[in-house]
């Protein structure tokens, strides 16, 4: 067993059980005319964690460890969508109405595919979830103990809103979970900073975090 520099103190890596699960970094966070700029966000600050994510992603597909993928989505006929996720707020695009980049967060458009740079690549698991949190109504938990998979570790969007959901999740189910502070963003910097806080506040009563070099130095 071979620590990863953390906080709130080190996190004690298993290589033969750890996957890194990328959370929705797709075009309809990140880009105008996507589900997060009809909501009112700044996008541009999601752009900016792309190189960190992607050499992430790298490092693990060179150590031969698992990379999960998921995609907040929903089906082309809403059927999946409860109407208080859809009526929620006062964003210019609702959930499944026709954006510039085709129609927001429904399985298959332009908009929600992941950002390019970033793309899975053959092998890796993909999983489209309806909620913020991935294992809400998806097979994520099956796939996961299908492969032994006890530790995540986590990048992605937004740290409070669906990064932080799933790590909730994770730890209620009894994974230990890693957080790569530089490979996730929110649309509001203190909100990240307060999410990164109580994740690992606690003796890390959600999770630990890291940063992006001391895992790579870890598992390469
Ligand atoms: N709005 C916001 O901050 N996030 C989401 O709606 N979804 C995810 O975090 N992926």
């Amino acid at each position: 067993m071979t620590d990863i520099k953390a906080q709130p103190f080190p996190f004690p890596l298993q290589r033969k059980a750890v996957a890194l699960i990328v959370i929705d970094m797709q075009r309809d966070f990140s880009e105008p005319g996507g589900f997060g700029a009809s909501l009112g966000n700044d996008v541009s600050r999601i752009t900016k964690i792309i190189p960190d994510v992607k050499r992430l992603i790298a490092g693990f597909r060179h150590a031969g460890l698992p990379v999960i993928h998921t995609m907040e989505c929903h089906k082309p006929d809403l059927s999946d969508l409860p109407p208080a996720k859809r009526s929620r707020g006062n964003p210019s695009l609702r959930i499944g109405d026709k954006g510039p980049m085709g129609r927001i967060l429904i399985a298959g458009e332009p908009g929600t595919a992941i950002l390019p740079e970033l793309a899975p690549i053959d092998g890796e698991i993909v999983i489209e979830k309806p909620g913020k949190g991935a294992f809400y109504a998806t097979e994520l938990g099956d796939i996961l103990n299908h492969k032994d998979i006890k530790q995540l570790v986590f990048a992605g969007v937004t740290t409070e809103v669906c990064v932080q959901t799933t790590m909730r999740e994770a730890n209620d189910r009894g994974y230990e979970c890693l957080l790569a502070e530089e490979a996730t963003e929110s649309y509001f910097p203190e909100f990240k900073a307060a999410a990164i806080a109580m994740i690992r506040a606690q003796g890390a009563i959600v999770g630990w975090t890291a940063h992006v070099d001391d895992i790579l130095e870890t598992i390469s």
